[in-house]
C-alpha cells in the first residue's frame, strides 16, 4: 500500500466521519510502545488430526516484538461515538475468497474491549517502519488476543449498532466440532509453553541429540487475555519440577524460563507446561476441534544422550 495515499476512513455510529492520513493518524496523541507476544490461533494444528487444511503451524505461528503507535481510543473519542454503539469493526485492504465467499479480512471488537488504552494504531514493530508483511502501512495490535484481531493494511473502521457479521467474525475464528454449528468464538490466546530444543537435531524426525552432563534448557510462556504466567514446570520422562521463570515484566510479552538437567545417557522426553495466575494449564493433549484452533498442548522433545 502506497503510505502517501493512504487514508483510513473512520465511520457508522459516529458524531463525525473521518478519512486520515498517517500523519494525521501519528497527531492524535503522544506514541505508545507495547511489548506483545502475537500467537496465531491456528498454531499447532499440524498436531490435530485429522488436521484442517490451512497453514499447518507446528509451533513457528508465534513471536514477540514492540509495537509502537497510538491508542486507537483517541480516535474512537474524536469522533465521538453514539451511546448506541456496541462494536467496532476493522476492515484490512486485503480481499480473498473462502468456502467460495468473497470477503475483505475484516474483525470486531467490544466497544469497551477497544477502548483499552493498549489496543494500538501501529505504525512501527521493534523501532522500524512495519513492513509490508506486518500491515504497514498501518496495522491494529490488539494485546492478549490471539492474532487474528490485529487487523492489518487497516483501511476503514466501522463503529457499530449491531455486531459485525463479516466472514472472518463469524465463520472463521470459532472453535467448533462440525462444520455449520455454532461453536464458540476465539477470542484471548491460551496459557502456553515452547522450549528450545538443546543439543543438534535429527532433522526429519526432530529428535535431538545431546551430549551428557550439566544442561540448561530454556524457553518462554505466555498467556492471554493479560494474565501472567506464574510456573513453569519441565519434565524429563514424566517427572516433573518447577523450572526458574522470570517475571512478567510487560503484561502482554513471553517470559523467559529455564530449568538445569543433568542429561544422562539414553532415550529421554524433555516437556514443559506454564500456569497462569488464573490457574488455566496446559493439557497433555489438546481437545481437538475441526480447524486445529488453540492447540496449547505440552510442548515435548525426545532426546538422545550420548
Ligand atoms: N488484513 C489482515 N489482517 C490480518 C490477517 C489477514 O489475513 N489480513 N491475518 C491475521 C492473523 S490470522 C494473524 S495470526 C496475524 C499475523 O500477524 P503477523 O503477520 O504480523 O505475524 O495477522 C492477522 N491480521
Ligand atoms: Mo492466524
Amino acid at each position: 500500500m502506497d503510505a502517501q495515499r493512504f487514508r483510513l476512513r473512520i465511520s457508522g455510529a459516529v458524531g463525525e466521519t473521518l478519512a486520515l492520513s498517517l500523519d494525521e493518524v501519528k497527531a492524535l496523541g503522544p506514541a505508545r510502545t507495547e511489548r506483545v507476544t502475537l500467537e496465531c490461533a491456528g498454531n499447532g494444528r499440524a498436531g490435530m488430526s485429522p488436521r484442517y487444511p490451512s497453514m499447518p503451524w507446528i509451533f513457528g505461528g508465534v513471536g514477540t516484538a514492540e509495537w509502537t503507535g497510538v491508542p486507537l481510543h483517541r480516535l474512537l473519542d474524536r469522533v465521538g461515538s453514539k451511546p448506541s454503539a456496541k462494536e467496532v469493526a476493522f476492515i484490512g485492504a486485503d480481499r480473498g475468497f473462502d468456502s467460495g465467499v468473497e470477503h475483505p479480512f475484516g474483525r470486531s471488537l467490544a466497544l469497551p474491549e477497544a477502548q483499552r488504552e493498549d489496543v494500538l494504531l501501529a505504525w512501527a514493530m521493534n523501532g522500524q517502519p512495519l513492513a509490508p508483511q506486518h500491515g504497514a502501512p498501518l496495522r491494529l495490535v490488539v494485546p492478549g488476543w490471539f492474532g487474528m484481531a490485529s487487523v492489518k493494511w487497516l483501511s476503514a473502521i466501522e463503529v457499530r449498532e449491531q455486531p459485525y457479521d463479516g466472514y472472518q467474525q463469524v465463520v472463521g475464528y470459532h472453535y467448533r466440532q462440525r462444520a455449520g454449528e455454532r461453536g464458540t468464538p476465539i477470542t484471548h490466546a491460551k496459557v502456553k509453553s515452547l522450549m528450545a530444543p538443546p543439543g543438534m537435531p535429527d532433522w526429519y524426525t526432530g529428535r535431538r541429540l545431546v551430549e551428557r552432563g550439566r544442561v540448561r534448557v530454556c524457553g518462554r510462556a505466555w498467556s492471554g487475555g493479560g494474565e501472567a504466567v506464574v510456573r513453569v514446570e519441565f519434565a524429563v520422562d514424566g517427572q516433573w519440577r518447577d523450572a526458574q521463570l522470570d517475571a512478567a515484566s510487560h503484561p502482554h510479552a513471553w517470559q523467559r524460563w529455564e530449568c538445569a538437567w543433568d542429561a544422562e545417557p539414553g532415550e529421554h522426553e524433555l516437556a514443559c507446561r506454564a500456569t497462569d495466575a488464573s490457574g488455566a494449564t496446559q493439557p497433555a493433549t489438546c481437545e481437538w476441534n475441526r480447524a486445529g484452533m488453540g492447540n496449547n498442548a505440552f510442548h515435548t522433545v525426545q532426546v538422545t544422550v550420548r
